[in-house]
Order: structure tokens, then C-alpha cells, then sequence
């Protein structure tokens, strides 16, 4: 086997969300995907997604950024590469290059998709393999409105879509969330889980406020209550009891996960490939949690199918995964931009059994979508 890396594309594709999501750090009207193409000298592509939420609102790489980072310092140095081995090259950009989670998971997304297709084999066989060929799906509730988000929950429980509801809150006052919260889970009984997903807005005092009315509300799970930094404080809250507490915004790859563990300042890891850095950062970040008996979730950056069924390609090869996933980023876009859409139904996101990512993408429709960056600037968030 013998190939190499010939050429990396980037390319930026605006598409509308069905619906504005809002989050307490943004409301997306629209995601901007950062898909990554690698020809190999064999002939085989290689496809790579580093999507991330709201510009420079959500992490501290932004889609241009990404874009030009891989454009300009990635692709130079990995062009010539040896394709057939993607650990090695990983190991030359990380030792080379700072920071870049999110463009670091493109590239090596792209890899492991291109080499899987020579192997023959599914992307997740190269992590071990499968045990499960589907993964339940969470759906996010972010109207912003309750009686909208109840409709929304009813039409995705009648059509067998999702039973579990995270919901975004974080942007009104506390009192007013917990309404809105409770509200909506009353409305579901138990025809449904509900979480609730705080994007790090509210202080400890405000936390143990709603988390003591979450609990009499059988509310499942607190997702990143408090900033990001304040680990102590994500500590005391866990150590609280009161309703389970997932680390997302304070895990940025292993070496969080191992300090997050060492502290048990957590009950769940939200698990997510372009925060740790690619696939084999979120590889380890799983086995770090189910050494310190932490569980996992499988999140998400609301990637398109790409990241998303790079993702699920990992995480069937998850021995538990406790709190399934929130793989749904591809149903909050209006474009379909496969030639054959990500099946979902009954709950889940089932996986394809195809080569690599065992996906296509629809190249025309990507030719409409994508953003002319000759042009200069703009923004669509
Ligand atoms: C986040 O913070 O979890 C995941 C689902 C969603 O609606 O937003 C993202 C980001
Ligand atoms: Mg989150």
C-alpha cells in the first residue's frame, strides 16, 4: 500500500437552519460547515468536517479561521505525506502546530475516511469496531418559545423521531428557565426524557436554585451550568447530587478529561470529536471517562453529515454509552447535501455499512451552497 497526499481542500457551505436555535452565546439562523477534501495519490478522497456554533461565539476557532489555518500552515506541511498513515501525520501537526482542535479534526477525519476506503473497511473499524450499528439520537428544543418547543417535541414523539429533549436554556433569568423548563417536561410526562443544556450562563448560586427544582421535576441531566474555567465549581455541583452534571464546554480533549476525572467534577462527559481535537482525542477522552466510571454522550457542534456521521462512526464503537447522543446536526439544516440522506428512525441514527465514512456527498448541490471566498468577507452566523 503506498500512497500520498496530493491535495487539501477547503470549502465553506452556508445553509439555513429550519428554525433560529438559540443558544445562551448565539442564535444560528444559519451553520456554516467547513468540509475538508484530501486526494491521495491513489485516487482516493478523503472527507473531513471541522464545524463549530455561532462564529466566534461558542469556541475560539471560527469557520474563516479554520479554513485559512488548514489553507495556509496545514496543507503545506502535509501535502507529500505518506497518506496510508494518519497517526503519523497527526503526530507531525500536532507536534508542530498550536491549538486548532477543530481544523486538526478535519484533517484527520479526512485521513481516517480515506483510509478506511483503501483498507476496505468502515471508519469505525479502525477504532476497534462496532457494537451497535445505531445510536439514539436527542433531539434539541431552542425555539426560545415553550409553547413552540411543546409542538415541536409532540411532532418528533408522534413520528418516532426522538424521546429524549435537551433543552437551551440560559439567556432569561433563572426563574424564568425553570419555569420554561418544567412547563415542558409536565406537558411530555413520561412519554419523554428532558435535560436541559445551560451553556455555562449561570453562576453556582443559580445553578443550586434550578437544580433543587429540577430534581422534584424529574429533570435527567444539568449540562455545562457554570463557565467553562470554574472547575471547582462544576466539582461542588456534581458532588451536590442533585441531578446528574455533564462537562461539555470544559472538555477540550484528554488532558481536561483526565483532570475533570482525577476531580470527579462531573457525571457525564459530552464526548465531542471536533473539541477533542479529531477522532483519536475523543477516543481517549471515552476511555479516560469509563476508567473514573464517568458515562458518556455523544454531543455534538451540530456538524452537517460528515462530522456527523464521522461521530457515529466512533461512537458504535463506544463499549457504553449511556446517555446515547445528540447526533440530530444534519436535521437542523435545510440542504441535504448527500446524494442518499443519514437514515434516522426509530429513535436512532442508523450507521450505513459502506467503506470509510459510507457516505456521498452531492457535489452540485455543494457547488451551490458553498461560500465564494474570492470575494472577500462575509459573515453568516
Ligand atoms: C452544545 O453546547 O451542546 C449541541 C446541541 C445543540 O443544540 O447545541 C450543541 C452545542
Ligand atoms: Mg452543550
Amino acid at each position: 500500500m503506498h500512497a500520498k497526499i496530493q491535495a487539501v481542500e477547503t470549502i465553506l457551505v452556508d445553509v439555513p437552519t429550519i428554525r433560529p436555535h438559540r443558544l445562551s452565546v448565539a442564535t444560528m439562523n444559519c451553520q456554516t460547515l467547513v468540509l475538508v477534501r484530501i486526494r491521495c495519490s491513489d485516487g482516493i478522497e478523503g472527507l473531513g468536517e471541522g464545524t463549530t456554533i455561532g462564529g466566534l461565539a461558542y469556541g475560539e476557532e471560527s469557520p474563516e479561521s479554520i479554513k485559512v489555518n488548514i489553507d495556509t500552515y496545514f496543507a503545506p506541511m502535509i501535502v507529500g505525506m505518506d497518506a496510508t498513515r494518519p497517526g503519523s501525520v497527526m503526530a507531525r501537526l500536532r507536534a508542530t502546530l498550536q491549538g486548532n482542535r477543530f481544523a486538526k479534526c478535519a484533517i484527520e477525519t479526512a485521513l481516517f475516511d480515506a483510509q478506511a476506503q483503501r483498507i476496505g473497511v468502515p471508519l469505525s473499524e479502525l477504532f476497534g469496531g462496532r457494537v451497535t450499528d445505531k445510536v439514539e439520537v436527542a433531539w434539541t428544543l431552542a425555539s426560545g418559545d415553550t409553547a413552540r418547543d411543546i409542538d415541536e417535541a409532540e411532532q418528533m414523539l408522534e413520528a418516532r423521531r426522538h424521546r429524549v429533549f435537551k433543552l437551551k436554556i440560559g439567556s432569561r433569568a433563572v426563574a424564568d428557565d425553570v419555569r420554561h423548563v418544567i412547563a415542558i417536561k409536565t406537558a411530555l410526562g413520561d412519554r419523554a426524557e428532558v435535560r436541559v443544556d445551560v451553556n455555562q450562563a449561570w453562576n453556582e448560586t443559580e445553578s443550586i436554585f434550578a437544580a433543587t427544582r429540577f430534581r422534584e421535576a424529574q429533570i435527567a441531566l444539568i449540562e455545562q451550568p457554570v463557565d467553562a474555567k470554574n472547575r471547582a465549581g462544576l466539582e461542588r455541583l456534581a458532588r451536590l447530587s442533585l441531578v446528574p452534571i455533564m462537562a461539555d464546554e470544559a472538555l477540550h480533549g484528554p488532558a481536561d478529561a483526565f483532570t475533570i476525572a482525577s476531580a470527579r467534577a462531573a457525571d457525564v462527559f459530552a464526548v465531542k470529536v471536533a473539541q477533542s481535537g479529531g477522532l483519536t482525542g475523543a477516543a481517549q477522552v471515552a476511555g479516560i471517562a469509563l476508567a473514573a466510571n464517568i458515562d458518556l454522550y455523544g454531543g455534538t457542534m451540530l456538524e452537517g453529515a460528515i462530522g456527523t456521521m464521522a461521530s457515529a462512526q466512533l461512537f458504535s464503537t463506544f463499549a457504553e454509552l449511556k446517555w446515547g447522543t445528540e447526533l440530530f446536526g444534519p436535521l437542523l439544516l435545510t440542504q441535504e447535501i448527500l446524494t442518499e440522506p443519514l437514515r434516522y428512525a426509530d429513535y436512532a441514527l442508523h450507521l450505513p455499512q459502506g467503506k470509510g465514512l459510507g457516505i456521498a456527498l452531492d457535489w452540485e448541490r455543494i457547488d451551490r451552497l458553498r461560500r465564494d471566498t474570492t470575494r472577500g468577507a462575509s459573515v453568516a452566523v
